[in-house]
């Protein structure tokens, strides 16, 4: 495969960049009845646009858009020209639908495959692939980008977690991808088991669909002695391979921004934000034949940046904070998920499996309860007898560590409740929701 690409000077990127979008504006001019209307109450032609500069200037397309033409409203394509469709994994309202033409399937296997070479995965190498494997874009995804670089591929989908570890120590894979929380439920089979990451063949995981933090990364690769990367995508945009961390480089993605153009949002005033800002992160697929979207609004927030170290041209996102729809307001305080797991990092002896449950008073979140785990060899080293007053006392004094450290670091008032390893439900394969509602 050539990667060229993805090392362009910004000059040529950009040039790229224009001559596809230019050419996407005609496009949907022809094809788009979507489209066509949009332009119209905005007041603007193809003549308006003339270079990447100009995308500011076009609208703005919602998730209501796509569930306003559901199924196929805003194909470009006759369905006979399809090879694929796909739809979101979103649970509430109505579902998603992406459809790809063969040009489509074949930019989503070039995009994974460069993806899995930057996580560090070469031709030849095997893949275990425990993505869901159906109408959510992962399964499939990351099986036809791995075929494409030359690997062989496990199309194991998620769930059966010991049948996973079986195959794992009998099939010797390289490569294993899969949600990280799913990553992280595997691990605890293989410490269940007495067996240590370098004992493990797994070399690289390709993480992704949900959001995480370095807590999270720092466990996976300890426990499976392996380099853990993110990858980030939408269905609505192709799915997995939207943008991907190099193995090397970690603490942020390169967007695949000759295919994919990114830009930063203000989530209310819907403008452009200084580069570098934190906003809602909004794609315009500058590719895509059988469902090209302009300014999509992810709804996921994140920033970009350069990285001076980085190997390629390409920009880079900060792993995502969430998903604007699972921000919990807590008494006039914004907070995501990953603010709280981030939070954990910093009390020595938590293990990063937790849900949290807002507290309300007359409709208002006024705290948060918080359940995570303890690590049983840091209970261990206490040397305190179970059920002991001083057992209770050091449990006590462990869960108001937790709370000052979320307080520092968060702002926002929470009740901890410490468990025992593994007392706390795990991810059983797919995306995990660490929400969860009043009791
Ligand atoms: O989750 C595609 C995917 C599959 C990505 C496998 C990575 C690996 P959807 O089901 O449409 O597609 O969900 C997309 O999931 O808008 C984010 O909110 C979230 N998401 C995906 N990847 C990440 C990530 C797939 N690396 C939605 N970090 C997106 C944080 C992620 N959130």
């Amino acid at each position: 495969m050539d990667f060229s690409v993805e090392y362009l000077k910004i000059d040529q990127l950009r040039s790229l960049q224009s001559e596809r979008l230019v050419n996407l504006i005609g496009y949907l001019e022809q094809k788009s009845g979507f489209y066509q209307e949009k332009f119209k109450a905005a007041g603007i032609s193809s003549h308006d646009i003339r270079s990447i500069e100009d995308i500011t200037k076009l609208p703005i397309t919602h998730k209501q858009d796509l569930r306003n033409n559901y199924p196929f409203g805003l194909f470009t394509v006759p369905k006979n020209e399809l090879q694929r469709i796909h739809c979101s994994s979103g649970t509430t309202g109505r579902p998603t639908v992406v459809g790809y033409t063969k040009e489509d399937v074949d930019l989503f296997s070039e995009v994974v495959a460069r993806s899995l070479n930057a996580a560090g995965a070469q031709p030849g190498m095997q893949l275990h692939n425990a993505y869901g494997y159906g109408i959510f874009t992962g399964g499939l995804g990351l099986h036809y980008g791995a075929e494409k670089l030359g690997m062989s591929v496990l199309p194991i989908s998620g769930g059966m977690t010991t049948r996973q570890v079986d195959l794992i120590l009998d099939f010797k894979p390289e490569v294993i991808c899969c949600s990280p929380s799913y990553a992280l439920t595997i691990a605890d089979e293989f410490a269940s088991r007495g067996i240590s990451g370098d004992e493990i063949s797994l070399k690289y995981a390709v993480l992704g669909s949900e959001p995480w933090t370095e807590i999270i990364r720092g466990h996976i690769e300890n426990r499976l002695g392996l380099h853990a990367t993110n990858i980030y995508g939408l269905s609505e945009i192709i799915g997995p391979g939207v943008s991907m961390e190099d193995w090397e480089e970690k603490g942020g993605a390169y967007i695949w921004e000759d295919h994919f153009y990114p830009e930063i949002l203000d989530p209310v005033t819907q403008q452009p934000v200084p580069f570098g800002e934190e906003g809602v992160l909004v794609i315009t697929t500058l590719t895509k034949k059988a469902m090209p979207l302009l300014r999509y609004w992810t709804n996921d927030i994140t920033s970009l940046y350069y990285d001076s170290n980085a190997k390629r041209t390409m920009v880079k996102m900060k792993p995502i904070l969430g998903r604007a729809d699972d921000m919990l307001i807590v008494r006039g305080v914004n907070v995501y998920p990953s603010q709280i797991e981030e939070a954990f990092s910093h009390v020595k002896g938590v293990v990063p499996n937790y849900y949290l449950t807002p507290i309300e008073k007359e409709h208002m979140c006024v705290a948060l309860e918080v359940d995570v785990e303890i690590d049983d060899q840091f209970v261990k080293d206490q040397h305190l007898p179970i059920n002991s007053d001083e057992y209770s006392d050091f449990i006590h004094k462990f869960e108001r560590s937790v709370e000052n450290e979320i307080k520092r670091r968060v702002g926002i008032t929470t009740k901890v409740k410490i468990h025992a390893q593994d007392a706390l439900p795990k991810c059983e394969g797919g995306k995990i929701n660490r929400i969860l509602k009043q009791k």
